[in-house]
């Protein structure tokens, strides 16, 4: 039976599946084989493109020709069934097939047929949505055999949602796109068509995992994991048909909060049977259940340091009772002193995860993921790519982007990460040579993910494409972030004229620099207001206990993390990068000031002084952002209203905003320096 797709509410946009997109499918004529509940989505999706314009659907090989076939095929290269389907011969190569996985798939198209050949359900369910991308072009010409599988078997979104609504942090921590889709009054929504509508978008892009509550786990989350495990499953039925695995997180203190133990030691073998028990509980309700997220010893959560215990006893023990079922425990590296003292300069809080961490390469079990943030201190515009990544070549490890805009404009301003991200996963830790993090992250790739309850999904409609790319991304970590944004464009906008695509991409492309050119400078980091971390405070954090300081002083700025002089964090890299950034005179200019403490006179790279790169950025900034804007004013005939308007309201707040950061960081650094701009522009 073919599943029915989900509908939207009146007025909640469709993101990149508007019903458009699938009109070139829909007007076809397409064979569907292969049985089980994906193919049984594939037969639905394509059901319900074709009622709308105008194609058939067939289910049996009886009669041809057909436009479009879509089916599961054995190892051997042959359909689940035997039918008559008569291009098998075509197929041939039994080694592509083993090799596609459950994941993969074979694209061509000859004699008028355009094939997608899957040796797996999800496999068939991806070429779906790969022919969706393509649009008419996967119905002309000739295409030879393209092989396409996902690099990583693990590409996760991470929901910082809470079920009950927290004092501080709200429904969804760092959310800025309205409250939960999973989560409301305190319980599971009750109507799920939503969440169904949201696997969709997300199988459209590639993901298959999604953790459905905060890493930061407070009462009312901790008890998913036991009584309330079935709001979960009833999370995850609708997440299912669309290849989605659901995951939790949990609190490692689970056994005493909710077992009555005394103690919550990983070693202890009343707290491994408790967990088995608990586990045992999940997976009879979600038998296709992922795993959990563990944030321990961590900002205040409870972890296995309590008793005296190393992280891997801890990740090992709730991989141990996870392993008969086949889930993973992802473990995350955001590991550091939170309660530190400013006047300590001998704690480097970029170097915490790396000491707790590297020495425990090879110690974590097989099913047991590092789960590590991209930088070594917290989702800033800009950060080296993070030492740990490439320190535990023995053990499985999990790269962690923010698409949630906690540090890059909270989806009031527009910052497409796509760039950043790929910076990341281009990045070789073993310098020229070795594999690039894009290989090395072979525990998958997770985001925090930026969606919530919003009409819009994200808030800043924009933001969407966060979204969209890094699900890509993590499909294919090499690919080109530009393309995989002018994807999102032909999807979201069908038939856009070229005016409309190239304004998307103006203001799209260069809009992380643009943010980072109005915010902190030069990779130093922060500068913004505590606690909510939206608009300037450039001294903010600076006497705080969270190990975030840049030190200006009259005569200079920065951290001195050179293993000569300062906390020595960048030894921490293998030897072609620890000599980069040792020095000021080769380290990049974008992360001077994360590495080094210099005056103000100091001449980067780029042969202008620190200070004075400083108001150009900043001038420069406000300017990209004013220019975004008036591009975007002259699309207003070219997109829906509503998208318009919603889209133009958010460029006030993020111009009006990025001017506050301008002055408020040239005039701090004017004073602070005592050096007037050399271009005499008007700083308070
Ligand atoms: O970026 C910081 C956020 C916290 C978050 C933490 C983490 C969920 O400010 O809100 O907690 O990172 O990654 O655990």
């Amino acid at each position: 039976m073919p599943i029915t797709v989900p509908v939207l509410r009146e007025g909640v946009d469709p993101a990149w599946l508007p019903p458009d997109a699938f009109r070139p499918l829909g007007a076809r004529r397409t064979l569907v084989h292969g049985s089980g509940p994906l193919v049984d989505t594939v037969h639905g999706e394509v059901t319900y493109a074709s009622g709308r314009f105008g194609g058939e659907v067939v289910r049996d090989a009886s009669g041809t020709p057909y436009d479009l076939v879509l089916r599961v095929a054995d190892a051997a290269g042959n359909p689940a069934e035997a039918d008559d389907l008569g291009d098998l011969s075509n197929l041939g190569d039994v080694g592509v097939l083993g090799d596609l996985g459950d994941e993969g798939f074979v694209f061509e198209r000859s004699d008028g047929t355009t094939r997608v050949t899957a040796s797996g359900q999800r496999g068939l369910l991806y070429g779906l949505f790969h022919v969706v991308r393509l649009g008419e072009d996967a119905f002309h010409g000739t295409r030879n055999r393209e092989v396409h599988r996902p690099a990583t078997a693990l590409r996760m979104l991470d929901h910082w949602d809470n079920v009950a609504v927290h004092p501080v942090m709200g429904q969804v921590e760092r959310g800025y796109a309205g409250g939960s889709l999973f989560w409301q009054d305190g319980q599971a929504r009750g109507e799920l068509e939503r969440v169904q509508a949201y696997g969709r978008l997300l199988a459209a892009c590639g993901i298959n995992a999604v953790s459905v509550n905060n890493v930061n786990v407070h009462e009312a989350e901790a008890h998913l994991l036991t009584d309330r495990i079935d709001e979960v499953a009833r999370i995850a039925g609708a997440l299912r048909p669309y290849g989605i695995r659901t995951h939790l997180s949990v609190t490692f203190a689970a056994p005493i909060v909710l077992g009555g133990l005394s103690t919550a030691d990983p070693l202890d073998e009343s707290v491994r049977g408790w967990w088995a028990e608990a586990v045992h509980g999940v997976y009879s309700a979600i038998p296709d259940f992922g795993g959990f997220v563990v944030k321990a010893d961590s900002e205040g959560q409870p972890g296995p340091f309590t008793y005296g215990r190393s992280h891997a006893d801890g990740a090992n023990m709730l991989a141990c009772v996870l392993a008969p079922h086949d889930g993973t425990v992802h473990w995350r590296a955001f590991v550091y002193d939170h309660r530190q003292d400013w006047r300590d300069r001998s704690t480097d809080r970029a170097r915490a995860a790396y000491d707790h961490f590297a020495p425990l390469d090879g110690e974590f079990a097989a099913n047991a993921v590092l789960q590590v943030k991209h930088g070594p201190m917290d989702f800033q515009v800009r950060e080296p790519v993070s030492p740990v990544l490439g320190a535990l070549p023995r053990t499985r490890v999990a790269l962690e982007v923010q698409a949630t805009q906690e540090y890059t404009g909270q989806q009031r301003h527009v910052c497409w990460l796509g760039p950043m991200w790929s910076e990341v996963l281009r990045f070789r830790p073993d310098g020229e040579q070795g594999p690039v993090i894009g290989e090395l992250a072979s525990g998958g790739l997770v985001a925090v993910s930026n969606v919530g309850d919003d009409p819009f999904w994200t808030g800043h409609p924009l933001a969407q494409a966060n979204l969209y790319t890094f699900g890509r991304l993590a499909w294919q970590p090499d690919a080109d972030a530009r393309r995989i944004l002018d994807e999102w464009i032909a999807l979201t906008f069908p038939s856009a004229p070229e005016r409309l695509v190239e304004g998307l991409r103006t203001v799209l492309h260069g809009s992380w620099r643009t943010y980072e050119k109005y915010t902190a400078p030069l990779g130093v980091g922060f500068m913004v207001q505590p606690g909510h971390h939206y608009g300037p405070s450039v001294d903010g954090y600076e006497y705080s206990p969270w190990g975030t300081y840049h030190f200006a002083d009259r005569d200079g700025v920065g951290v001195d993390r050179s293993a000569a002089t300062g906390t020595g964090y960048a030894a921490q890299y293998a030897k072609a990068w620890a000599e980069l950034y040792e020095s000021p005179d080769s380290c990049p200019d974008e992360l001077l000031l994360f590495f080094h403490h210099v005056p103000y006179g100091h001449v980067l790279r780029s042969g202008e002084t620190v200070v004075q790169h400083i108001y150009d950025t900043h001038f420069e900034g406000v300017e990209e952002a004013e220019e975004a804007r008036r591009v975007w004013a002259g699309l207003a005939d070219l997109v829906e209203p509503a998208w318009y308007a919603r889209v133009a309201e958010r460029y006030e707040e993020q111009v009006r905003s990025a001017l506050e950061w301008r002055d408020q960081v040239n005039s701090y650094f004017l004073r602070k320096s005592g050096i007037p701009d050399g271009q005499g522009r008007t700083i308070y």
